[in-house]
């Protein structure tokens, strides 16, 4: 994509922490408030593309935003290119290392320089990728947190509710059979048609997450993500081609040559990009080819407002991650139906920040 003729004039960033609705609790941390750095990238021709990041800790949120700062400094006046903007920054950082926050930073600017060229079309992202699907299937991750089992049944009805028909528990309890007894009593409660998925968040051994494997074999799991440690592709390799379900990992690979050692390394059955760790847009699109041609479903990984978009486009598209927390400041949440999420008509993401909460919620 090159520039479409529109020209950098500013970047406007904020850094927020809303309240989730539902704390979330996962095998490592709790989770009750929800960090997002913004950008706005505004053009000498009008148009303005949008992107948050979603920041994980509260303390990341301005330190996010602080280096699009310093990268804005680098971009005035210059064309809205993604390629040309990445290997720029990618220049600039490459002593720090562009992963975690700078890589972040870097793939928020990626997303908003899509945004602002399918908005200067006057299309949905979608529709500028030449997606050939108007919503995609989504499983409700807003719940099902490690903690009390028998809270675990009206939470996993309560999250079908807005119409979804798939849902997914963490796992990683300190005893097999605690997570044994928790997926059985989301699994009485959903019945047999809602699709089940989990996560270990990566909390077990090779050796645990192959017994766990085992004894959850006959659960019904739509996949089991991130049993081991996120850097130990071949131990994930090794759980993948032990067990019977199937292994989910993605989240944590940074860009499209990560994911081309997962697959090389068989590490997993399915991949989950995540859009800022997979380098935006133009880094999902070069990942989803490389995914495409070795023949594996490709979900996502929060951020599904966006993500909805690409997997629209995406050939082997799987499962869009739903989470609610960006609808605490964006003017039109992503819709939910019959089990999918329809791709917004807006021109371009669909992201329009609601200033007032986004004032509301500003932390420095
Ligand atoms: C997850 C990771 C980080 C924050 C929230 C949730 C989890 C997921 O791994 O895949 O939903
Ligand atoms: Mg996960």
């Amino acid at each position: 994509m090159n520039s479409a003729g529109l020209t950098i004039r500013a970047l406007r960033t904020h850094a927020i922490v809303v309240p989730m609705r539902r704390p979330l609790g996962t095998s490592s941390t709790r989770m009750s408030e929800a960090p997002f750095a913004l950008v706005a990238i505004e053009t000498d021709q009008g148009v303005t593309g949008r992107a948050y990041a979603y920041c994980y800790h509260p303390a990341a949120a301005p330190l996010v935003r602080r280096v699009i700062d310093v990268a804005a400094q680098q971009l005035q006046g210059e064309p809205v290119e993604p390629a040309a903007i990445s290997r720029k920054l990618h220049a600039q950082f490459k002593l720090v290392g562009v992963h975690g926050i700078i890589a972040m930073a870097i793939a928020a600017i990626d997303v908003a320089c899509w945004d602002a060229f399918a908005v200067a079309a006057d299309v949905p992202l979608a529709t500028l990728l030449d997606a050939t699907r108007d919503s995609v299937p989504a499983y409700n991750s807003n719940g099902l947190s490690i903690g009390p089992v028998d809270a675990l049944a009206d939470e996993a009805l309560a999250l079908l509710e807005p119409g979804f028909d798939a849902v997914k528990i963490r796992l990683g309890r300190s005893d097999a059979s605690e997570d044994v007894a928790a997926v059985n009593a989301v699994r009485a409660a959903v019945g047999d048609r809602t699709a089940l998925m989990a996560d270990y968040n990566q909390a077990l051994t090779v050796d645990e997450a192959i017994a766990r494997g085992s004894v959850l074999r006959d659960a019904g799991l739509a996949w089991l993500e991130e049993p081991v440690a996120c850097d130990d592709l071949r131990g994930s390799a090794e759980v993948a081609a032990a067990i019977e379900p199937a292994v989910q990992i993605g989240e944590n690979l940074y860009g499209p040559d990560a994911v081309a050692t997962a697959i090389a390394l068989r590490a997993s059955d399915y991949l989950m990009f995540d859009l800022m760790r997979i380098g935006g847009v133009s880094g999902w699109l070069a990942a989803s080819r490389i995914a495409a041609d070795a023949g594996l479903r490709v979900s996502s990984h929060l951020y599904p407002e966006v993500s909805a978009h690409l997997l629209a486009a995406t050939p082997t598209a799987h499962w869009l991650e739903y989470v609610d927390w960006a609808e605490a400041f964006l003017e039109e949440p992503l819709s939910i139906d019959a089990g999918a999420a329809t791709i917004s008509t807006r021109a371009g993401v669909g992201l329009a920040w609601d200033d007032a909460a986004v004032a509301r919620y500003a932390i420095v």
